[in-house]
């Protein structure tokens, strides 16, 4: 009789046992799926001006589309985000090739990665890619 009850007890703590790990198991892959929507979330900056595909290479001077709009207005104390959509380094540093000043540089941006900056004061700020001459780009503070 003894024997009969510790078995069904070791039963008992068997089954108790393997809902508690099929639970554990369900939380953690519940945590797993959240992190991943949040990741696509921080994925999709938005952007004000994009370095679009395939500019590495001359020939978007020639309309205008090294920087995607070329020439942004905003209004002062507003933030401009930029986006890396090419699949080679870009830089928005401001100033222009020949002459760069050191307002701001984003340094070498990756393919999808993003650089903001807010602007305080008003008045026009030329900014160009220091690996590509040819791009350059304009922010219109009012
Ligand atoms: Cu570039």
């Amino acid at each position: 009789m003894i024997k009969k009850i510790f078995v069904l007890g070791i039963i008992g703590i068997v089954i108790i046992a393997s809902i508690a790990v099929s639970f554990s198991t369900t939380v953690e892959s519940d945590l797993e799926s959240t992190t991943v929507e949040s990741d696509l979330e921080s994925t999709t900056v938005e952007s004000d001006v994009i370095m679009p595909s395939k500019v590495s290479r001359p020939g978007c001077e020639e309309d205008d589309r090294c920087y995607i709009p070329s020439k942004i207005s905003i209004e002062k104390g507003k933030q401009v985000t930029w986006v890396n959509e090419d699949s080679a380094f870009h830089s928005v540093t401001s100033g222009s090739y020949d002459s760069p000043t050191t307002l701001f540089d984003s340094g070498h941006l990756d393919p999808f990665e993003s650089y903001s900056i807010t602007f305080d004061e008003s008045g026009i700020f030329d900014y160009f890619c220091t690996l590509h001459p040819w791009m350059m780009g304009q922010v219109v503070v009012e």
